[in-house]
């Protein structure tokens, strides 16, 4: 145990060593980390502690999949379309959470205005897409430690398509926006990041190996041995580990964490109608606008709320849509697909046999040079394409 480190870091180590239970041995390891203090000289420490934390993460989650009795949560919402969960802090009750799920989607007119201790849910329409609108409990202090049903709802947020984050713009948004993002951030849910290109697969082969794919991952050549051992000490033997970009210690920790998920993240100002809220939504978008690309003001009370939200929100999670057509048919309902998919992508999403027995596509694309072309299961679609299967 290294001396630069406190009494009270050194008492808390102790406290991890005595601790008996998986959970208990979470808890303090992630005490005891947060009590390093964080230079140069400790880096090496605080690896190697992560990596421990990240096996034993590892351990409850295969523990969590081997408990056969699975109860259903009410905090458990199964997909219906494009997922995307409102969320506020406890300490600011009635952002209007609820209101908002009503003024979209027409849900739970009954439940504004009183606390809600369950999620609500309803659809909002936007050109055929299905957003399916989660009004979730507010999120306490201590949410990931399961605190007011806290892990409950964050599973859900860690499934979702989008995170919505309210912020009541008649009142303190720093201080809401804190509270929220330190809840999430103890959940290891990261905001608008992107997933590092670090690749970690179990092999057979009874030692760990680390492949730089690209030039520019290169430059990390000299983390080669870091990150055996830190993948060693994480609990696994025997791996290939891909890195195809420029990446940190700290993301390789990230990927060996099974609790960590990246999710896209927007921000609802809510309340705009009230008197003051114009400044505080200029303050929302002066300080957060550089993390958060999209930050939308909204009244329900004067029905503001923008007229192309689902463009907005389907570009910022990097999907498209597609209209398939049948028998010079066109369907009114887009599948939505990632960018960049390609006619296979969108032939497997109709059903298998369309690849199987695949002939020929066409396309027609509004406003290309060639409006209509007959093109190949690998040709790349864009948004708003129309698609034709043909079969043999
Ligand atoms: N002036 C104004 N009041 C609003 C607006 N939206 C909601 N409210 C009011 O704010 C109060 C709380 O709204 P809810 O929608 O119940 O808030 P919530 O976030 O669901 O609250 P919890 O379920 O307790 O977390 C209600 O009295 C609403 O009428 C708005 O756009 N403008
Ligand atoms: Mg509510």
């Amino acid at each position: 145990m290294s001396s630069n480190l406190s009494a009270e870091a050194k008492a808390a180590y102790q406290k991890y060593l005595d601790a008996d239970s998986l959970d208990e041995k979470i808890d303090k390891l992630e005490k005891f980390i947060s009590l390093i203090p964080k230079h140069k000289a400790t880096e090496k420490i605080v690896a190697l502690n992560k990596s421990r934390l990240a096996k034993l993460k590892r351990e409850k989650e295969e523990r969590k999949k081997k408990s056969a009795a699975k109860v259903v949560s009410p905090f458990s919402i199964k997909k219906e379309g494009i997922q995307m969960i409102l969320v506020s802090d406890y300490h600011t009750p009635g952002v209007g959470k609820t209101s908002l799920l009503n003024f979209l989607t027409g849900a739970a007119k009954d439940k504004i205005g009183s606390f809600n201790s369950l999620p609500e849910v309803g659809i909002y329409k936007y050109e055929g897409i299905q957003f399916q609108v989660v009004d979730m409990p507010s999120l306490m202090e201590g949410a990931s430690k399961g605190v007011a049903n806290g892990k409950e709802i964050l599973a859900q947020i860690r499934a979702c398509d989008l995170v919505c984050l309210c912020i009541d713009l008649s009142r303190n948004i720093d201080q809401q926006m804190d509270l929220l993002l330190n809840e999430l951030d103890n959940a290891d849910i990261k905001l608008n990041e992107e997933p590092p290109p670090i690749d970690i697969q179990k092999t057979g082969a009874n030692k760990i190996q680390v492949f730089f794919l690209t030039k520019e991952s290169k430059e990390n050549l000299e983390l080669a041995e870091r990150i055996k051992e830190i993948v060693r000490e994480s609990g696994i033997q025997n791996a290939i580990v891909r890195i195809a970009g420029n990446i940190t210690i700290d993301q390789v920790l990230d990927e060996l964490n099974p609790s960590v998920v990246y999710k896209k993240t927007i921000i609802f100002g809510t309340k705009g109608d009230l008197p003051h809220t114009e400044e505080n939504f200029e303050k929302l978008k002066e300080n957060y606008s550089e993390n958060f690309p999209i930050i939308i003001g909204t009244s329900v009370n004067k029905s503001i709320f923008p007229d192309d939200f689902g463009d907005k929100a389907l570009k910022f999670l990097g999907k498209i849509r597609i209209f398939t057509m049948n028998a010079g048919e066109v369907s009114n309902k887009p599948l939505i697909v990632n960018k960049g998919a390609t006619v296979e992508d969108v032939a497997l999403k109709i059903h298998r046999s369309f690849v199987e027995k695949f002939d020929f596509a066409i396309v027609i694309r509004e406003g290309a040079r060639q409006k209509r072309k007959r093109v190949g299961l690998d040709y790349p679609l864009e948004d708003g394409d129309i698609l034709e299967v043909h079969i043999i």
